[in-house]
């Protein structure tokens, strides 16, 4: 449906490396509606709580010292298949797999600074957005909605 609901992040390396508004460009003009935005500096522990999945992995600890390192921009963007066509804005988690014309294809070299983070199902993302924005998001008509559907 038009209201599914994605969390994206911008990592710390992305914006330390200035590149905030070039990701947050790619998700507006593919014609996503944002509806979450914030900076934040994640604990290490709501790190490890975000990718409590990865606990047994051998880069946990740095992916988590990684996330924590710095401000992050959270965000909530929502559409029409976002959570998938999310992950396809991001492309693939290795930089070397993802293709030109992604952000990682396009932005970045190392699996472990890949500048972003996206969900990667409907019920992840539900869960991200419940952890990071337990305020909620917001509410208001699009102006764009009848340009972007049928
Ligand atoms: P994604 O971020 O594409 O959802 P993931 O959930 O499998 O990928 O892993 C989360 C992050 O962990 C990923 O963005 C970068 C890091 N990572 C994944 N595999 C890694 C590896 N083999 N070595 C180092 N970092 C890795
Ligand atoms: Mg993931």
């Amino acid at each position: 449906s038009k209201t599914e609901r994605t969390f994206i992040a911008v990592k710390p390396d992305g914006v330390q490396r200035g590149l905030v508004g070039e990701i947050i460009r790619r998700f507006e003009n593919k014609g996503y509606k944002l509806v979450g935005l914030k900076l934040l500096k994640p604990t290490v522990e709501q790190a490890q709580q975000h990718y409590s999945d990865l606990s047994s992995k051998k880069f946990f600890g740095g992916l988590c010292e990684y996330f924590s390192s710095g401000p992050i921009v959270g965000m909530v963007w929502e559409g029409l298949g976002v959570v998938k066509g999310g992950r396809v804005l991001l492309g693939a988690t290795n930089p070397a797999d993802s293709l030109p014309g992604t952000i990682r294809g396009d932005l970045c070299i190392d699996v472990g600074r890949n500048v972003c983070h996206g969900s990667d199902a409907v019920e992840s993302a539900e869960k991200e957005i419940a952890f990071w924005f337990p305020e909620g998001v917001v509410s208001y008509n699009n102006h764009s909605e009848g340009q972007i559907y049928e």
